[in-house]
C-alpha cells in the first residue's frame, strides 16, 4: 500500500487490513477469540467490504472514534513494515504456513540463544542457601551446579535491584544498586562469576518503562519545574478546583493511570502500580542516561536483558483518552495508544545501536499485547532478538482471573500458527505473572504430573527458543490459598479492592483472585521434591535430547493429523528426523503413526521406551519416535 493511501486506512478494505501486519494480528486474534475461521475474512465478498461498512453493520457498536484509532495502528503497523523494507510498501503477507524452516532460513543472524534453554529465577522464592528463610543471591549461587546439571544454558534473573519492593522489584529505586534483602554488588560479582565459569550465561530484567517513585528521577522531577528530570516522566500539570486527570487511562492494577500531587499540583502517568512511574521516552535526555545504564551492567560482563513490558515504552502523541470498547473488552482503558506506540521501532533500534550492539548483548522483550505479525517486525533485525507473546496464556474470550480449565487443543492451534509466522518465537508456558500451567489444564490436579511432563516434551521440541520457570521442572502447581490475607500481590490486591467496591459477594470476588493470581508462581520452590522426582527426570532427558538432536534446534517443522481433537502430531527434519506425539486430553485415544514408515519409539512421558504401547497413548502422555 503506497504512503499516499495512509490517510486512507479510515476506510480500507478488510482485505488489505488483512494485509497490514497490525491489521491481521488483530483480525486473527478476534477471529480466534470468537472461534471463527479465516475463511470469513479471506474469502472475496467479505474481503471487499471497507472499515466503515463494517461499521455501519455493528450498529453503532464501533464507533467514529474507533474506526481513527484503528487507523493509526494500522498507520504504525504500516510504517514500521515499511522501515524495514525501505520501500513504503506493506509488509509481504505473512505465510500462515503449517510448515516452517529454522531461525536461519527465515533470514536471521542465528545467536548462540537459538540452540539455549533459559530458566528464570525469580529470586525472593528460588532458594535460601542457609535456612535462615532469606531468599538471596548467595541461595543461587548454591544452586548453580543443579541448573548446570539440569541442562541451562542461560540464567534470567527477575529484578534484584535496589527497591521500596511495591511490585517485588519491578519498581527500581536504585538501577545500579543490589537490593540489599538479596546480598550486595560483591555477592553479583561472585554470582555472575559462578554461571560463567560453569559455561552459562546470565541476563538481567531491565525495567525501563518506568521506575520507582522513589527513585531520585522522580524526587528530583517533584521537587521543582526548573529539574532536567521533570522531562523524564509523564508528568502533567493539573486543574485546582476539580482536579481531573489528564486522561480516561486506567492501570493495569487497577483504577485510574494517574496519580495526584496536590501540593505541587501535579499528575504523573502510571501504567502499574501507584509507586510505578511512567518514564517519558520522548526525552533524549532520559533515554541516554538509560542507555548509559545498560552499558554499565554489560561491562560488568552480563551477557543480556530480557526487556520489561518494553512495547509500552513509547505512547501516541498528546495521550489522547482511550476507546471505551477497547477498555472494556481489555480490562484497561487506553492500551491502544501504548502498546505499539508510533516511536516504537525506532527507540528500540536506538537502544540497539547505543546500548547493546557493542557488546552483542541478547534481548528477549516482554511484549503483552503483540501478536504474531507484529511480534516478527519486532525481532527484525536491529530491533530485539526475541519477544514474550501472551496470546497463548488464555483460551479465547478467557481472562486470568477467570474460572476456567485451560484447554490445550487451543495452544496446539496457536503453536502451529506460531511456527508458521515467528519460528525462532521464544517459548514459555510459565512464568513470575502466571498461575502455574498444570493447575489451569486440570484445576482438579489429578493429571498434573503427566501434564507437567507433556509440557516439557512440547518445550524441548517445538520449534523456537525454550524458557523453564523456576519450578516448573519440578512440577510445581498452584497453591492452596484460603483467603484474601494469603495473597500479597499488588495486582490482586488492587483487583480485589475494586471488585468488592463494585458490590462482588466476597467469596465470588475472592474466586478470581485464586484463579488468577500472580502469587501462585511466586511461592518458594520446593526443593524437597527434587530428590527422584519424575517430572524433573522428564526436563533432564528432553534437555539432553535437544542438545544431542539439531533437528530439534534448527529443523524444519511439519504438523500432521491437525484436526484430530485431543491429538498433536509434528515433525522436527533435519539430516535425521524426529516424530512427536502428544495426548492433549484425559481420554486414552488412538495412537496415529502407525500410518507413516516404521516409526521406532525412543521415548515416551509414561513408560520406558521397549513397554510403550504403541496403539494408545494414555492421558495427557507424550512421545517421540525416530523416523527411519
Ligand atoms: O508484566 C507486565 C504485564 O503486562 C503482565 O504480565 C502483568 O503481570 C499483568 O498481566 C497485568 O495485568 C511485567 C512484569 O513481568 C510484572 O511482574 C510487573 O508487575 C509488570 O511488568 C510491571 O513492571
Amino acid at each position: 500500500m503506497k504512503s499516499a493511501k495512509t490517510k486512507n486506512w479510515a476506510d480500507a478494505k478488510i482485505r488489505d487490513i488483512y494485509k497490514n501486519p497490525m491489521g491481521r494480528d488483530i483480525i486473527d486474534k478476534s477471529l480466534m477469540q470468537m472461534n471463527i475461521p479465516d475463511y470469513l475474512v479471506t474469502n472475496p465478498l467479505t474481503g471487499s467490504l471497507s472499515m466503515k461498512t463494517m461499521a455501519t453493520l455493528s450498529g453503532g457498536k464501533v464507533s467514529k472514534n474507533f474506526r481513527f484509532n484503528f487507523a493509526r495502528l494500522l498507520e504504525t503497523g504500516e510504517k514500521a513494515a515499511a522501515g524495514l523494507t525501505g520501500s513504503g510498501n506493506a509488509a509481504e503477507e505473512p505465510s500462515g504456513l503449517t510448515g516452517s524452516d529454522d531461525a536461519a532460513a527465515a533470514g536471521k543472524s542465528a545467536g548462540w540463544w537459538v540452540d539455549a534453554v533459559f530458566y528464570q529465577i525469580y529470586p525472593r522464592s528460588f532458594a535460601d542457601n542457609d535456612g535462615d528463610g532469606r531468599y538471596n543471591l548467595r541461595g543461587i549461587i548454591g544452586k548453580l551446579d543443579y541448573l548446570k546439571e539440569l541442562g541451562i544454558d542461560c540464567i534470567w534473573l527477575s529484578p534484584i535491584y535496589d527497591s521500596p519492593d511495591d511490585d517485588n522489584g519491578y519498581d527500581i529505586r536504585d538501577y545500579r544498586k543490589i537490593d540489599t534483602r538479596y546480598g550486595d554488588m560483591a555477592d553479583f560479582d561472585n554470582l555472575l562469576t559462578g554461571i560463567h565459569s560453569r559455561g552459562m550465561r546470565l541476563i538481567m530484567d531491565l525495567v525501563i518503562n518506568h521506575t520507582s517513585d522513589e527513585h531520585v528521577w522522580f524526587q528530583s522531577a517533584l521537587a521543582g519545574g526548573d529539574s532536567p528530570c521533570r522531562d523524564y516522566y509523564l508528568i502533567r500539570e493539573g486543574g485546582v478546583v476539580r482536579p481531573h486527570p489528564p486522561n480516561n487511562w486506567t492501570s493495569l492494577f487497577s483504577g485510574p493511570a494517574w496519580n495526584h500531587y496536590p501540593d505541587q499540583n501535579l499528575w504523573a502517568m502510571h501504567l502499574f502500580s501507584k509507586k510505578q512511574i511512567d518514564l517519558n521516552w520522548e526525552s533524549p535526555a532520559m533515554r541516554s542516561e538509560i542507555y548509559a545504564m545498560i552499558r554499565w551492567w554489560l561491562e560488568k560482563g552480563v551477557d543480556g536483558f530480557r526487556l520489561d513490558v518494553v512495547n509500552f515504552i513509547s505512547k501516541a502523541d498528546g495521550l489522547p483518552d482511550g476507546d471505551t470498547l477497547i477498555g472494556e473488552v481489555m480490562g484497561y482503558r487506553g492500551i491502544e495508544h501504548y502498546f505499539f506506540g508510533p516511536r516504537l521501532m525506532q527507540y528500540l533500534n536506538e537502544m540497539r545501536r547505543e546500548a547493546f550492539e557493542p557488546f552483542q548483548a541478547f534481548t528477549v522483550g516482554e511484549t503483552p499485547g503483540v501478536g504474531l505479525n507484529m511480534s516478527k517486525l519486532l525481532t527484525s533485525p536491529g530491533h530485539l532478538d526475541l519477544v514474550f507473546g501472551f496470546d497463548h496464556l488464555e483460551n479465547p474470550g478467557k481472562t486470568r482471573f477467570d474460572e476456567y480449565a485451560y484447554d490445550l487443543n487451543f495452544l496446539k492451534k496457536y503453536l502451529i500458527k506460531q511456527a508458521g509466522i515467528l519460528p525462532d518465537a521464544a517459548l514459555y508456558f510459565e512464568n513470575h505473572d502466571n498461575p502455574r500451567m498444570p493447575s489451569k489444564i486440570d484445576p482438579s490436579g489429578r493429571y498434573c504430573t503427566e501434564i507437567s511432563c507433556l509440557l516439557a516434551l512440547m518445550l524441548m521440541t517445538l520449534p523456537g527458543t525454550p524458557f523453564i520457570f523456576q519450578g516448573q521442572e519440578l512440577g510445581e502447581i498452584n497453591a492452596d490459598f484460603k483467603n484474601i490475607s494469603d495473597v500479597s500481590d499488588v495486582e490482586s490486591l488492587g483487583l480485589y479492592k475494586e471488585l468488592i467496591g463494585k458490590g462482588t459477594p466476597e467469596p465470588e470476588a475472592f474466586r478470581k483472585i485464586l484463579a488468577g493470581t500472580r502469587d501462585h508462581a511466586r511461592k518458594p520452590v520446593d526443593w524437597g521434591k527434587a530428590a527422584e522426582n519424575q517430572v524433573l527426570n522428564c526436563y533432564k532427558t528432553l534437555i539432553k535430547l535437544r542438545k544431542q538432536r539439531s533437528e530439534l534446534t534448527g529443523g524444519k517443522t511439519t504438523f500432521l493429523f491437525i484436526a484430530y481433537k485431543d491429538y498433536f502430531c509434528y515433525i522436527r527434519k533435519g539430516n535425521s528426523a524426529l516424530l512427536m506425539e502428544c495426548n492433549l486430553g484425559k481420554r486414552k485415544i488412538k495412537s496415529r503413526v502407525k500410518k507413516l514408515t516404521r516409526p521406532a519409539p525412543l521415548y515416551s512421558t509414561y513408560a520406558a521406551p521397549h513397554q510403550i504401547n504403541t496403539t494408545v497413548l494414555q492421558p495427557y502422555e507424550g512421545r517421540v519416535y525416530e523416523l527411519v
